[in-house]
């Protein structure tokens, strides 16, 4: 804490009250709303670098991955009204994934709030449903009350996002306030009863599976949980996009429990005695839309363990009901034996897994599944995969092993446009990682503007945009449900290559299999950020099956 008590202005307060927190990166598009903050952040450059980006989605997108990646909130400085609303997508993907985040907006002066001023919204209801808090700072002596209380809850029990509005005339005006020091990250434990049952639930189970998920986790609790299942023999899924969470190479490794999901794993889970289920919420995209458990009360005895005590009991009534955060919960595990039986099957599963792993044949001269493999064989250990939403994801999620922990960079709530400016973010953050986005067509151009962003800052990583002419999802559900009535799912795409080119940025196109690796091995050296389109057959539309096929077999079911 700051001994000398200067009279500082609202703006400087504030961007010391960011360093004082430890912030060294923040994300956003100025406004003249908030321009103290920008003037006091002029003088904590060298320890605060601002992003500036082209698009506050984007920026929000790029403040969520980096939430999401470092475990530390990723903050976000947008304008009033328009930079308010543009930003809204990254929080909702931080409020759904359990991303730390904390998001600044400018807002209308105190001398004219509720008189729906130029740009004037009230955040608090805006944002009411996105955030775990939303604040206005109405005094400037309090910002560093609000900024510490604001870091708490975005860190606290299960992490998301916080919302401070600041009304123009407080940030001009001056205080002589001293700064707070660095928020904790308050979360419960465990405690010697509740391990006790544990241990009792798990020892009595016969065909017992393990899920985790969710954001809180650190690398070590990762790798603890991890030599724990291996020497009990249990077998571990990770849930929706989450697939970074448990190593894919250990032999308890069963696969992921998400969207597509293996119908062998599908069974497994719903045959399991008992559940444990670590850090996810058992959302629709984990429950296989909530049929692989039934509501609310479960067949399988479930343990339920999370750090947000309003998750637990909230769409299924746990045997157990574990509020704690995961590296408290993983310490505290009880030793068990190893169990042959189980063992034995979940040796079965993580063969199951590799072979649902292996790339089968798609149409078209671009076989997108082992372009996937390829980069899951040559690429570090540790380099980061940013992906979007949309079909082309689901070859990533199903070929591509993860191998360590925060290598995955997805949005859980589905989001499309998040893979590019969640790769630029990752890049920031962990330069000397190697960081790839996989991008659809549809999904790159969400954001795509950020190439700009990646090109001011220098995030050189390569990022590859599948593109197969479609927003491909829409039109497999489309032929599935009202089969041959295709309607505003075609897309016409611009020269992918000479627009990241016309940025300053490397471009390459890949029309065959084998161009892939020379194209990634140029973009990976070019030293400039760089982007590959693959151009995919339109009629690849999953890793299993074909656009056709899924018309064929509902034009067959209506006859
Ligand atoms: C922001 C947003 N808008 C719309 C959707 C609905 N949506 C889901 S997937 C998809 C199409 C994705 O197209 P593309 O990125 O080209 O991937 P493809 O499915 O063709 O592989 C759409 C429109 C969404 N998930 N997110
Ligand atoms: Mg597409």
């Amino acid at each position: 804490m700051k001994s000398d008590l200067k009279t500082r202005h609202g703006g400087k307060i504030l961007a010391d009250a960011l360093v004082a927190q430890g912030v060294k990166m923040a994300f956003g598009v100025p406004g003249e709303s908030y321009l103290p903050l920008l003037d006091g952040m002029h003088d904590v450059r060298d320890q605060l670098q601002f992003i500036v980006c082209r698009q506050e989605g984007g920026a929000s997108y790029m403040a969520e991955a980096y939430g999401k990646l470092t475990g530390e909130p990723g903050v976000l400085l947008v304008t009033r009204g328009p930079g308010a609303t543009n930003g809204s997508v990254g929080m909702h993907t931080g409020y759904q994934d359990s991303t730390p985040m904390v998001m600044f907006i400018g807002q209308v002066g105190n001398d004219m709030v509720e008189r729906e001023a130029f740009q004037e919204i009230d955040y608090r209801r805006m944002y009411g449903q996105m955030a775990k808090w939303v604040a206005q700072i109405d005094r400037v002596e309090r910002i560093p009350e609000y900024v510490s209380h604001a870091f708490h809850t975005a860190l606290a029990g299960r992490p998301g996002p916080v919302v401070l509005a600041l009304p123009e005339d407080m940030l001009f005006s001056e205080a002589a306030v001293a700064d707070v020091d660095r928020a904790h990250v308050v979360r419960p434990g465990v405690s010697a009863f509740q391990t006790n049952e544990l241990k009792n639930l798990l020892e009595r189970a016969r065909s017992p599976f393990v899920i985790v998920g969710g954001g809180g986790w650190t690398r070590e609790a990762t790798q603890k949980l991890r030599n724990w299942a291996e020497a009990a023999g249990l077998p571990v899924g990770n849930s929706f996009r989450c697939q970074d969470l448990f190593d894919n190479r250990s032999p308890s490794y069963a696969g992921d429990v998400g969207i597509g999901i293996n119908p062998k794993l599908a069974q497994r889970v719903k045959d399991a005695d008992v559940l444990l289920v670590i850090g996810a919420r058992l959302g629709e995209m984990t429950t296989g839309a909530y049929t692989l458990l039934e509501v609310p009360q479960p067949r399988q005895t479930l343990i339920h363990v999370h750090a947000g005590a309003e998750e637990l009991g909230r769409v299924y009534r746990p045997a157990l009901a574990i509020n704690s955060g995961y590296p408290q919960f993983i310490d505290a595990l009880p030793d068990l034996r190893k169990n042959p039986s189980w063992e034995k099957s979940t040796a079965e599963a993580h063969s199951q897994y590799l072979e649902w792993s292996e790339p089968r044949p798609m149409p078209g001269k671009v076989q997108y599944g082992e372009i996937i493999r390829w980069l899951s064989n040559n690429l570090p250990e540790d380099a980061i995969i940013a992906g979007g939403a949309g079909n082309f994801a689901s070859w990533l999620h199903r070929h591509f092993t993860y191998k360590g922990f925060r290598t995955q960079l997805g949005p859980t709530n589905g989001s499309m446009g998040y893979g590019y400016p969640a790769g630029v973010a990752a890049k920031l953050a962990a330069p000397k990682r190697t960081v790839i986005a996989i991008c659809g067509d549809g999904d790159f151009l969400m954001n795509g503007q950020e190439i700009a962003t990646a090109v001011l800052h220098g995030a050189n990583f390569v990022a590859l945009v599948v593109n197969n002419g479609l927003y491909g999802t829409i039109r497999m559900h489309q032929e599935r449900e009202y089969p041959g009535r295709v309607f505003g799912t075609d897309l016409r795409n611009p020269d992918f290559a000479a627009y990241a080119r016309a940025f300053g940025a490397h471009g390459e196109t890949v029309e065959r299999t084998e161009e892939f690796a020379p194209a990634y091995e140029r973009a990976a050296k070019s030293g400039k950020p760089a982007l590959i389109e693959l151009r995919i057959d339109p009629d690849a539309i999953t890793p299993a099956t074909t656009l056709s096929a899924v018309r064929d077999k509902a034009l067959k079911s209506r006859r």
